[in-house]
């Protein structure tokens, strides 16, 4: 199962767990209700031919794919990289990611508290974070992760860093998730 949990203040390394004291989890579901974030659990052996990944592609509209593999010889600049993807941002899109191998955290803020949920991911998570929701990404302590990227069209992967209160991306994500 993926698990899901509220995150502790401190500031030691990013790649450990960052579980509160005591644990406070959080189930996938109220994480769905209170973020928008969509999590479906595939089949890492058999997604290439068993239909649920082609189905969410064609529901959703994803004509574009590639692949980023994050590792230090993999990942040209990488530490500049895994920077940037823990800097708290959100995009004007979708961001969907599918873990076909490896480990990693995406932290979300639940947008009542503005605190943090610590989701860990691995292979067979295929997670959307909607447009507009502040988030970020580490690679946890295995320091591995392989995921397919998805989007609609020509992808933009740009981060807006927070602050970003006044974009109308995070206008509308707020709008959806208070709506909830
Ligand atoms: C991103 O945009 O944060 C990334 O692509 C890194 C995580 S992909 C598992
Ligand atoms: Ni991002």
């Amino acid at each position: 199962m993926v698990s899901a949990w509220y995150m502790d203040d401190s500031d030691e390394d990013q790649r450990l767990d960052h579980h509160k004291n005591p644990p406070q989890p959080v189930d996938m579901k109220d994480v769905v209700n209170l973020t928008g974030v969509l999590h479906w659990k595939l089949n890492i052996d058999t997604y290439e031919g068993d239909g649920m990944l082609d189905k969410i592609k064609k529901d959703r509209g994803y004509n574009y794919e590639d692949v980023i593999e994050i590792s230090p010889e993999k990942l040209p600049n990488y530490e500049e990289k895994l920077k940037i993807f823990f800097s708290e941002h959100l995009h004007t899109d979708e961001e969907i990611r599918f873990v076909v191998a490896g480990s990693g955290f995406f932290d979300v803020r639940d947008a009542k508290n503005d605190s943090w949920i610590r989701i860990k991911v691995e292979a067979g998570d295929l997670l959307i974070l909607p447009a507009g929701i502040y988030h970020r990404f580490t690679l946890d302590s295995s320091n591995y992760i392989k995921a397919k990227r998805f989007f609609v069209g020509e992808p933009v992967w740009t981060p807006y860093n927070r602050p970003a209160d006044e974009m109308p991306a995070r206008l509308e994500y707020l709008a959806s998730v208070q709506s909830n």
